[in-house]
């Protein structure tokens, strides 16, 4: 009985390690020494070569190491076992920080501060606006969206969210639905992206979204995060609305291309605040201990969570 590691773009030794001491009644193999298929029961996997898991012909289950499943998704020949994501306190808190650090950076300009001090400049004259301000709309309302709303509402920001289907949530203003999105956008002046890709949703960051966030609002033009997926946005549009002033600012995390390329002028624009797709990182620590605990409560009988719905894709 073994379990196949798939991990592609990330370190996979502290993987490896992880599930060697949580699982031990299982032989690990990852690509390279795959040799008997059909001992494979679990496949957990980041970004795994197209068609690898359909060759496994006894797969009970596929257990993602992040909470997005697009790169698992996209692959044509995927068999039809169940797809388990990361849903973890763990990632949560860390994409939380990276949302509130964001918004905080935006609100208090600390990127001009920090070109004050390296001019040794001192001048206090700019306009603080207050949180309670400065209204945060949040695209994609679910594990991520929902966790760093209660946090930026606690800090007096005014949220609201955008989500597919209705929702509620004490001190948070829900939208959803192509009409609910226009009416978000219209009372939003950060827009924090936390969608997962998919059909209905890439590209959904482009010149008509932003043309319909405010101008006028107290950080004097909206500002962009996006720390969803990089095929949300469409790169040349956020750069055309910076320049033309329909986006104040943006924070990504994520890339239409990762790594970014180096000719990407996203790298250079004063506006822009890059980070490199690691807003949430999955720690070996933590989501290890999450599969495999959902590994052998399968092995039980118990039911897996978090489990993808393909239709939706997420
Ligand atoms: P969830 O599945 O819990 O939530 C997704 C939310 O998006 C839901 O509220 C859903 O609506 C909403 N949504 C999906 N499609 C649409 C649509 N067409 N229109 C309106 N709303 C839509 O995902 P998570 O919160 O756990 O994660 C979100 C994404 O964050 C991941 O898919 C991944 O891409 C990204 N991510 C990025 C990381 C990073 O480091 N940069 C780390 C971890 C995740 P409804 O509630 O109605 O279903
Ligand atoms: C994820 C990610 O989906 O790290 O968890 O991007």
């Amino acid at each position: 009985m073994s379990l196949l590691l798939a991990i592609s773009g990330w370190d996979a030794a502290p993987w490896r390690k992880r599930f060697a001491a949580l699982l031990p009644g299982y032989a690990l193999v990852t690509p390279e020494t795959l040799v008997d298929r059909a001992a494979v029961r679990y496949a957990i996997v980041w970004r795994p070569p197209h068609g690898l898991l359909a060759e496994l012909p006894r797969l009970e289950a596929i257990f993602s190491l992040g909470a997005g499943v697009d790169h698992i998704l996209s692959d044509p020949h995927l068999p039809d076992v169940p797809i388990a994501r990361v849903v973890d306190p763990d990632l949560t808190a860390r994409m939380s920080e990276w949302v509130v650090l964001n918004c905080l950076t935006h609100l208090r300009q600390t990127r001009r501060y920090e070109r004050q001090q390296r001019g040794l400049v001192w001048a206090d004259d700019d306009d603080q606006p207050a949180a309670r301000d400065v209204r945060v709309g949040v695209l994609g309302f679910g594990e991520l969206g929902r966790d760093a709303a209660a946090k930026l509402a606690a800090l007096g920001f005014p949220v609201a969210a955008w989500s597919a289907s209705p929702k509620t949530a004490p001190g948070v203003a829900c939208f959803d639905g192509p009409a609910g999105l226009d009416a978000m956008l219209a009372r939003t002046d950060i827009l924090v992206c936390l969608l997962p890709l998919t059909a209905a949703t890439r590209g959904i960051l482009n010149a008509a979204l932003f043309a319909k966030l405010p101008r006028d609002g107290r950080l004097g033009g909206a500002i962009l995060l996006n720390a969803g997926r990089g095929g949300l946005q469409v790169e040349a549009d956020i750069v055309a609305a910076l320049d033309s002033g329909a986006l104040k600012g943006a924070s990504l995390d994520v890339f239409e291309t990762e790594p970014l390329p180096q000719d990407s002028p996203l790298w250079r624009h004063p506006a822009v605040f890059v980070t490199p797709h690691n807003a949430a990182i999955s720690h070996p620590d933590a989501i290890a201990r999450a599969v495999a605990e959902q590994i052998l409560a399968h092995e039980r009988g118990e039911p897996l969570r978090h489990v993808v719905d393909r239709k939706r894709g997420y």
